[in-house]
């Protein structure tokens, strides 16, 4: 594989540097069939294994998991990791996109409870997703019904990044072509995927740089819950008779890429849209169906 490093920009690294002064928070959730890559994929970006595998559960379930990681610059990182097990893993699985959509809409609407208290709580915690990383099986046809139903419903409330786990096990053409037909599904069933051109700040242009992500999606990553040394260099990879794949090559899969969209370029991007686009469109939804609800609301306000 050949895709650039994504170098970021100066304002792209100003704002960053502003964004990160006083470190900052990120909700992160992660879905897609058991056995794409998941987990190890969370302890490659977190650095370490806060990601384990759960039970086998009968049901679809939720859970969510809070780290704080500390960044070479000094900036703290507070990230909340939001798993679903059990997703698609049944013969029946018509439900579980609901099952995801309604656990974001009760962060929105944890949200708009504490906006229509007149004595706000300090200690209220705003757990609203910022990012959804949807975890594609590998395949030469692209999305399967699940993938689409799921990725339609979610992305009406978060911003749904395409993700393709164990790069490492294909080969550049076999890569290239499945991220061409994903693409193509995505396009072909108006999936609203988050798409790198929200910034309500034009004070920076980011526009190659979004090309250049636009152009890499879905992100084909390489995960590994090992790391190595080769001579001083220090790495997380996996091991093959040939050699290594390192997690960082930006010649072996997009991790870097899509860890600096997440950690830095497009962090407050993310969250902007979650509050100005969609959670905004939720509140609104909702409070034309509960006019109690907005009168409270003009109360507390
Ligand atoms: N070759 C290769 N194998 C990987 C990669 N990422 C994960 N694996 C392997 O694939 C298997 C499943 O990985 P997990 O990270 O547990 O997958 P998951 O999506 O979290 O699965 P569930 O927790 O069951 O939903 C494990 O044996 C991993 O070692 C990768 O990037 N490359
Ligand atoms: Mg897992």
């Amino acid at each position: 594989m050949s895709s650039p490093l994504i170098p970021l920009n100066t304002a792209a690294h100003l704002r960053r540097h502003k964004i990160t002064r006083k470190g900052f928070q990120l909700t992160i959730l992660v879905c897609g069939r058991s056995g794409t890559g998941k987990s190890t994929f969370i302890n490659t970006l977190c650095d370490t294994d806060i990601a384990t595998t759960p039970e086998k559960t009968t049901e679809i379930t939720v859970r969510n998991r809070k780290i704080e990681l500390g960044e070479s610059d000094g900036t703290i990182i507070s990230l909340s990791i939001v798993d679903t097990p059990g997703f698609g893993e049944h013969i029946d699985n018509s439900g579980h996109a609901e099952t995801i959509v309604k656990y974001l809409e009760s962060q929105f609407d944890s949200v708009l409870q504490e906006e229509t208290r007149v004595r706000r709580n300090p200690k209220f915690e705003d757990n609203r997703v910022h990012v959804c990383l949807y975890f594609l099986s590998p395949s030469p046809r692209g999305l399967n019904e699940l993938d689409i139903e799921t990725i339609q419903k979610l992305a009406a409330r978060v911003n749904v990044i395409p993700v393709v786990g164990k790069a490492d096990t294909m080969t550049d053409k076999e890569l290239l072509s499945i991220k061409s037909s994903v693409m193509e599904n995505i396009e072909s069933h108006n999936l609203p995927i988050f798409t790198f051109n929200y910034d309500l700040d034009n004070n920076y242009d980011q526009t190659e740089e979004n090309d250049a992500l636009r152009e890499m999606l879905p992100f084909a990553v390489v995960g590994a819950n090992t790391i190595y040394q080769v001579n001083d260099e220090f790495f997380r990879g996996r091991r093959y008779p040939w050699g290594f794949v390192q997690v960082e090559n930006p010649m072996h899969s997009d991790f870097i890429a899509l860890r600096s969209v997440l950690f830095g370029s497009h962090i407050q991007d993310l969250k902007d849209s979650t509050l100005d686009i969609i959670y905004e469109k939720y509140r609104t939804e909702k409070l034309s169906k509960d006019p109690q609800m907005l009168a409270r609301l003009s109360i507390a306000s």
